[in-house]
């Protein structure tokens, strides 16, 4: 029986994993040029179909194929975490120079971070593909959203997530106004790091 994702399923994969090779090929040419990683690790997903019926479910949307691919626009993810706050941009302007791919959305929560403290870049792209997609365009058009963050920042959100699952405890505020002044202390930790880069490098 085929899932929420339809026939559309493989292509979903392949998209995940051209955009995987070109961010891999990008990094492997700075590398030669310059010998630093512009990014330190790379992980990319289709969410699972599990996941995606309970976030078409949990925002009131049909779990339908349409809802999937068209209204939720990260069935795939891919996130980029740099050791750099510059490395993030240089990989963003790589990112919109791709001639099949146009942005659709961009939230910037490293400039303008979140009230709780969470920093990270977050595109959606619209990527062409040779493929047919739900509406019947060929070349088709799907989504790609990508978070492009710090260790510093990844560390934080992913221990914060781990977090969040305890929902009903004590001491709510003063966890919150915890969680958020670890948030700061890295970002600034961040800032310096990127600063003593550029001391080095222009020395
Ligand atoms: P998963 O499993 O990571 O994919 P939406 O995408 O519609 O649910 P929104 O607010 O439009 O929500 O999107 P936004 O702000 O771009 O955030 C989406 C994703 O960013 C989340 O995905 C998280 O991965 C991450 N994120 C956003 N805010 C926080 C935060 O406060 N803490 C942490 N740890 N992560 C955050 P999903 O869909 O929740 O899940």
């Amino acid at each position: 029986m085929p899932g929420i994702y339809g026939n559309y399923a493989p292509v979903l994969e392949e998209i995940k994993d051209e955009m995987m090779k070109r961010i891999t090929a990008y990094t492997a040419e700075e590398y030669q040029k310059t010998g630093m990683k512009i990014h330190e690790h790379l992980i990319a997903r289709v969410k699972s179909e599990d996941s995606m019926l309970e976030k078409c479910q949990r925002k009131g949307f049909p779990q339908t194929a349409q809802t999937a691919l068209r209204v939720m626009k990260d069935s795939i993810g891919i996130r980029i975490v740099c050791s750099f706050i510059d490395d993030i941009y240089a990989n963003i302007a790589y990112i919109k120079s791709f001639p099949d791919c146009r942005v659709v959305e961009e939230k910037d929560y490293i400039r303008h971070a979140k009230p709780n403290g969470y920093r990270s870049y977050h595109m959606i792209l619209e990527m062409q593909s040779p493929h047919a997609d739900i509406d019947g365009n060929t070349p088709g058009k799907y989504f790609i959203e990508i978070q492009l963050r710090t260790i510093a920042m990844d560390s934080w959100a992913s221990l914060e997530h781990k977090l969040k699952y305890k929902k009903h405890v004590e001491n709510q505020e003063l966890i919150v106004s915890e969680l958020k002044r670890c948030a700061d202390e890295l970002a600034a930790c961040d800032v310096s790091m990127q600063t003593i880069r550029n001391l080095i490098h222009n020395s």
